[in-house]
């Protein structure tokens, strides 16, 4: 269907342009050539972006080499020895296998370099009783903050780089060459010789052993990794993936450097789908996957997520006896591991579909699509579906998540191809209308219409008031609520005795970032969203109410504008049938389509606009906190640690008490006003314009343009078609 309207586009196209004078075209000449011009080279539709979305080790690169049917594609990281980047997999139609490595620009790393000095910083004198403890345990947390740190220092400036001055560093030189694209391409004809091409760059294990710069080729690119900013990906047309789909493996806490921490979160903002990944043995009980559970379901309700699920890993690790003996119900006997890793599947997925069902329920709505899928959790083994020892393919549960990455392709692909057809239409339409001599009106009936349609967009814009209206009364609950609770994991953050030595330096470094860290021990820190987050609990339900899409209920924007769209497409019917002057119907479908055309674009861009308004809460917040984030930052020297706290929690309780959610909440009404202004300022310029070019008296053209029916019909089939779909 895609080919054949696109080449019914190329048609109508040629013949126009083929037979438009030279000179001194009209306006609706210009307007009609340039919208068709649009839409003929509208080359792809928009892709489909589901996210992978786990802590590194939880298996993501594994399932995706399955999903994809690469055994050896991407690189898997056995014991934390690969760089926890996001990396993007794309496919496309050329025959090799290809790899961007997107770097950070100098100015990038050298912001970054800052942090990472202050977090490696020796202690000054008063401070050495309260370190000398923490290095003796250094060596046992391999994972620490300050670890990683170091690795990445020597990684770039050598052996014991992490006892010089920021101001040193800054005039050093690296011992590695950022090329001047901040890029670096790879290309292979096999996926596994793109692989081994991949593999250095993105792992970090080694480094230890190269005492000197190794200023070979290969010592070189295993120092690059602390610049990645990201990776690009990608494969040959393939059979199992269909085109346009595009997975983001996304690491779990998102990023110490600023950068990559935004492309983080706009990343995760922009998928259609997110799949939760975790592990079979840390699944139950383990708490990082709620986590990242809820940094979903908030992409869901600010972002373009559509729909949401559990995709449990390595389903295939299981000690047949362990699981035996500490199996309680024995009704059904199990002697094989087969059978028990089967068993063990259905156990985790009633139990993990309850507790999601109950944290989805809590923030959106109840009759969410979400909520009514057959299936929100999947248990897979990648290994299992190329060794095939204990289970089958099937059992591997790879082809069931290749099946729904089909449906959700051709369910939002149809969608795309609707509005691509719809708009082709409109625009054949309103070619065939620039031969007809005829109005559709006569001249007070325009001016009836006019004055209607005015009227009809005042009444909106009461309407869309009222719909945001609704916002209050939650909002109002939710800064109350804020001012009262004492936000339990915020202020344990704050008030930790420390327990673990280097505390104090993640508290640096979250006052360094604004009140934003990406930690490696205490995972994402994010005091400013969990400051909103009473907010967000409040007015969770009814802000995805305002701005759901799918099943417009009388509460939600779109049936406001559904509303208008309807009454004015109903006006212009009954005018076009009262109508006195002869008339053929050709206008009367361009202007159905067209506003059909308004209309989706429109809810188009504010499904762009609603994360603007969703994620003012913490910009807000962020915003008064900076000062003392800043002031907390500088501290040094003795208890710098008891200071720090102090600073912080003496100011966010005086904020909290004052003010602030107050101008929060403020800030996100003043977003959508913005947002409401928005719409009504573009439905007026685009139904005004329309009018105008269905309404205005039609004078004998000298030009004529080629007839347009055959190609009119043709379109119109594949619409009809489409919507029997
Ligand atoms: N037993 C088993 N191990 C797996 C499976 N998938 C991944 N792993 C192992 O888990 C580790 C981490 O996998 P990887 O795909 O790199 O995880 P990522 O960091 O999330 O990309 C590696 O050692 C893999 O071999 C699986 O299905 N079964
Ligand atoms: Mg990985």
């Amino acid at each position: 269907m895609e080919s054949r309207i696109r080449k019914v586009v190329n048609i109508t196209y040629e013949k126009l342009t083929a037979s438009l004078p030279q000179e001194s075209m009209l306006d609706e000449l210009i307007y009609l050539t340039k919208r068709l011009l649009t839409l003929k080279n509208k080359s792809s539709f928009d892709p489909i972006y589901i996210g992978l979305f786990g802590s590194t080790g939880a298996g993501k690169s594994s399932l995706l080499n399955a999903i994809i049917d690469q055994q050896f594609f991407l690189p898997v990281s056995d014991r934390e020895a690969c760089t926890s980047c996001m990396v993007q997999v794309n496919s496309n139609r050329g025959e090799n296998y290809e790899a961007k490595i997107h770097l950070l620009s100098l100015e990038e790393w050298k912001e970054e370099l800052k942090n990472l000095v202050e977090l490696v910083k020796k202690p000054e004198e008063e401070e050495e009783e309260e370190e000398k403890a923490e290095e003796e345990e250094g060596e046992e947390e391999k994972e620490g903050d300050v670890v990683e740190a170091v690795r990445k220092l020597r990684a770039l400036y050598g052996k014991d780089a992490e006892a010089r001055p920021y101001s040193d560093l800054l005039s050093a030189k690296l011992l590695v060459n950022i090329p001047a694209s901040k890029c670096i391409q790879l290309k292979a004809a096999q996926a596994e010789e793109l692989s081994d091409e991949l593999d250095p760059y993105i792992r970090c294990d080694n480094y230890k052993d190269v005492k000197e710069p190794a200023q070979d080729d290969v010592g070189s690119r295993m120092r690059l990794w602390p610049l990645i900013k990201y990776v690009e990906v990608t494969i040959p047309k393939s059979d199992v993936i269909p085109e346009g789909v595009v997975f983001m493996d996304i690491p779990g806490i998102g990023d110490y450097n600023s950068k990559r921490d935004e492309m983080w979160k706009e990343t995760i903002n922009k998928c259609s789908v997110i799949w939760v990944i975790s592990d079979i043995e840390r699944v139950v009980g383990d708490k990082v996957h709620e986590v990242l559970l809820t940094e979903s379901i908030k992409a869901y309700q600010g972002g373009m997520c559509s729909d949401i699920a559990l995709v449990v890993t390595k389903s295939d690790k299981l000690h047949l006896k362990e699981y035996l003996r500490k199996r309680r119900v024995n009704n059904i006997p199990i002697e094989t591991k087969h059978d028990a890793i089967l068993d063990r599947n259905i156990t985790v997925k009633e139990k993990k579909s309850h507790g999601m069902k109950k944290k989805l329920k809590r923030t959106l709505l109840r009759d969410s699509e979400v909520l009514h899928k057959p299936d929100l959790v999947y248990t897979v083994s990648a290994t299992e579906y190329w060794w095939e020892k204990h289970l089958t393919k099937e059992e591997t549960e790879i082809p069931k998540l290749r099946e729904y990455i089909r449906n959700i392709y051709l369910k939002e692909k149809k969608q795309l191809l609707m509005d691509y057809v719809t708009e082709a239409l409109g625009i054949v339409l309103l070619a065939e209308n620039f031969n007809s001599t005829q109005d559709m009106v006569n001249h007070y009936q325009q001016i009836y219409l006019e004055i209607f349609v005015e009227e009809k967009i005042k009444a909106l814009e009461k309407e869309i008031e009222k719909c945001f209206a609704q916002l209050e009364q939650p909002l109002n609950e939710g800064v109350k609520q804020a001012k009262s609770s004492h936000q339990k994991a915020f202020f344990q953050l704050l008030t930790q005795d420390t327990g673990y030595q280097g505390f104090h330096k993640t508290l640096k470094a979250v006052c360094q970032n604004n009140g934003v860290y990406a930690s490696r021990i205490f995972a994402r820190i994010d005091l400013n969203s969990a400051l909103a987050q009473p907010i967000y609990d409040k007015i969770g339900p009814m802000f995805a109410n305002i701005f759901r899409i799918q099943w417009g209920t009388r509460a939600s924007l779109k049936s406001s504008l559904d509303m208008f769209k309807f009454s004015v497409q109903e006006k212009i019917r009954d005018v076009w049938k009262k109508s006195t002057v002869a008339n053929d119907n050709c206008k009367l479908k361009f202007f159905i389509a067209e506003t059909n055309i308004i209309l989706s674009t429109l809810e188009r861009e504010i499904l762009k606009k609603k994360l603007d308004i969703y994620q003012s809460l913490p910009l807000s917040i962020l915003n008064d906190l900076q000062p003392y984030y800043e002031e907390a930052a500088k501290i040094q020297g003795r208890q710098s640690c008891q200071k720090m706290q102090n600073i912080l929690l003496e100011n966010i309780e005086r904020q909290m008490q004052g003010r602030m959610f107050e101008r929060a909440k403020e800030k996100m009404k003043m977003q959508l006003q913005e947002l409401k202004i928005t719409i009504i300022k573009r439905l007026w310029m685009d139904i005004s314009t329309m009018l105008k070019l269905v309404l205005s008296h039609q004078e004998e053209h000298t030009e004529r343009l080629p007839d347009f029916q055959n190609e009119y019909r043709e379109i119109e089939e594949i619409h009809e078609e489409l919507q029997r779909m």
